[in-house]
């Protein structure tokens, strides 16, 4: 880092109390531009991991593979845990994914490109149409499609139907008898699936919290539906499951050389990903339809020797979810931005020095000039 660099980062950190004084009067009157950045972080020692490269013999398999599935299934947390790092952003709430997002598993012998998908789930505004297009688009030219169901919700359906599965449910007869079991989300969701594939994995998330005889004919009854090559039953949450589930995979992919680098994770770059951490803050801590009004933009995004300088906008599409995300003193705002702060300092393995700033868009979520501006291909 250039010394006028490092003297023009030490003099924004030390205007730090004049920002929190914006920031309170940007709370106080929201119909007013937030001007100044909310700024963190300071400089620190880089940490830097070694990089692990297994060989690729000739017998080694290399594919793509989909994940898909309802909103909140736990697809992200899935992928997250199948390649031992966070690369998508979670949450408690629905449609927390947005894109497409790969990540590379590269173990010996085996390269599995996972693409972790937005929830399928019914889209009206043009945002969630957009989201939705990324899934379906993503089931197109891919060695093998994962359905993701949350076990949890099957089990309670079954037993709100008055059949609990722990009351020892006998196998279905047929094909047909295990799709009528099904739950009818989700057998729309597979009328999408097999318009592009006669195959898919099911996976059965979620299992550490269902009893082992209220699985067992679930798993049954999954198994028996036509076009499903295989029920892995994991928690992506534990991590119980996931060599299962690579063993189940791995036969699907074609044989031959790795589709990226070895040390590769992920065909996206740590500014999309930065973006991510700051909205699943958002997701994370604020409410009802604040999350899902707000967009994320990196506007700069600068590697230096001991620190990243990252400058995030934040877009809403109205005053007062501004009002809210900046809170009380700028309190939301200070929260959000030391929470997205510390998970960029561990993705990066570095110290980031973060500044956001909140802009109002109206009806970015409606427009398609504004979703592909924001990056959603609408
Ligand atoms: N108990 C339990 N919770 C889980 C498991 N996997 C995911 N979750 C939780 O389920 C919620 C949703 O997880 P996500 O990974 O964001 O789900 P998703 O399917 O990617 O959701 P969208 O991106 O909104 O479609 C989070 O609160 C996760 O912690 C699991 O195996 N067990
Ligand atoms: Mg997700």
């Amino acid at each position: 880092m250039t010394d006028d660099k490092r003297s023009a980062i030490d003099d924004q950190r030390s205007d730090m109390d004049d920002l929190t004084t914006t920031l309170e009067a940007a709370a106080a009157a929201p119909d007013d531009l937030l001007e100044g950045p909310v700024i963190l972080g300071d400089a620190g020692d880089v940490v830097v991991s070694a990089p692990h490269l297994p060989p690729h013999g000739p017998q080694g398999r290399s594919g793509m593979v989909t994940i898909i599935g309802q909103p909140n299934v736990g697809k992200s947390t899935l992928m997250n845990a199948l390649l031992g790092e966070k690369l998508a952003i979670m949450s408690p709430k629905p449609q927390t994914t947005r894109d497409q997002i790969r990540g590379i598993h590269t173990i010996e012998d085996t390269q599995i490109v996972f693409i972790d998908t937005p929830g399928i789930h019914e889209a009206r505004s043009p945002l969630n149409r957009a989201m939705v297009g990324q899934a379906i688009e993503a089931l197109e030219q891919v060695d093998l499609v994962i359905v993701v169901i949350d076990v949890e919700k099957v089990r309670d359906g079954w037993k709100r139907t008055g059949n609990d599965p722990a009351l020892g449910v006998a196998a279905p007869a047929s094909a047909e008898a295990a799709e009528r079991r099904i739950h009818t989300r989700d057998r729309k969701l597979l009328r999408r699936v097999r318009h592009h594939t006669d195959k898919f994995l099911f996976v059965l998330n979620k299992i550490d919290n269902v009893r082992k005889t209220q699985l067992l004919p679930i798993l049954a009854t999954y198994a028996a539906v036509e076009g499903a090559v295989g029920v892995v039953p994991v928690s992506a949450l534990t991590g119980d499951g996931m060599d299962r589930l690579v063993s189940a995979i791995r036969p699907f992919l074609p044989v031959g050389p790795r589709l990226y680098d070895a040390e590769l994770l992920t065909d996206r770059t740590l500014r999309f990903l930065c973006a991510e951490l700051l909205r699943e803050q958002v997701f994370h801590k604020t409410k009802q339809e604040v999350p899902y009004g707000v967009a994320v933009q990196i506007e700069v995004f600068e590697e230096h020797p001991k620190v990243t300088h990252v400058q995030a906008v934040v877009w809403v599409e109205r005053a007062s979810q501004r009002g809210i995300l900046l809170g009380k003193g700028g309190a939301m705002m200070k929260e959000l931005a030391s929470g997205a702060r510390a998970s960029m300092e561990l993705m990066l393995d570095q110290k980031v020095y973060l500044e956001v700033l909140v802009r109002v868009e109206p009806r970015w979520t409606e427009r398609l000039d504004t979703l592909r501006r924001l990056g959603y291909d609408g």
